[in-house]
């Protein structure tokens, strides 16, 4: 009993010394004290500091080249078959991506009654027997009219089909895997194949 009360006692002892101590805490003493008391440690602080701005740096710094290196620009070649339905490139394309298809050369024939052309990507005036345009197959947004079978056709995703022409540039306006095939229904038929460039700007 006579610890206990003794212990509490000392404590309080302790703690009435302090009470004036730090009423007068504005009184150069003091504050002489406080700037000992961060002069103790200023390398400890000039290190974290330093630290800290050297993590913060390096984590902004590596930031766009992580993002740029996500979608890298692409430059590839690619050969469409004639006998072959849509023929996925590989390459996914995202809305706002500047795409070129360029280059375009090689011969298909369209049936095997065709004699061999490079006409994919000229107008063909391919007309039934009453001089209709019969062969024209496949919507084309950007000219409001019907492609003319033969023709070299992209697609991206499952979006209208659209004419290649001699050469195309244009703005992805949705995201999707880029398509080709030549404007046809039946491809058994078909012999040749396209060769192409696609370049693809990223839009970010
Ligand atoms: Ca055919």
């Amino acid at each position: 009993m006579s610890d206990k009360s003794r212990e509490t006692k000392k404590l309080g002892s302790l703690e009435t010394p302090d009470i004036p101590s730090t009423t007068a805490y504005a009184s150069s003493p003091s504050k002489e004290k406080g700037w000992r008391n961060w002069g103790d440690h200023p390398l400890i602080v000039v290190i974290g500091v330093v630290a800290s701005a050297i993590a913060i740096i390096t984590a902004l710094a590596s930031l766009p080249i992580h993002i740029i290196g996500s979608t890298p620009n692409i430059d590839e070649a690619f050969v469409v078959q004639a006998n072959k339905d849509w023929q996925s490139t590989g390459i996914t394309v995202r809305r706002g991506d500047l795409i070129t298809i360029r280059d375009i050369t090689g011969t298909w024939t369209i049936a095997a009654f065709v004699m061999p052309s490079n006409s994919f990507t000229e107008t063909q005036n391919f007309t039934d027997y009453r001089g209709n345009p019969a062969w024209s197959l496949d919507y084309d947004p950007p000219t409001g009219k019907y492609a003319n079978m033969g023709r070299l056709i992209a697609q991206i995703g499952n979006q209208n089909p659209f004419v290649v022409g001699n050469e195309l540039e244009f703005e992805a306006q949705t995201s999707g895997s880029l398509s080709f095939r030549m404007n046809d229904r039946n491809f058994d038929n078909n012999d040749g194949s396209i060769s192409l460039r696609i370049i693809v700007k990223r839009s970010q």
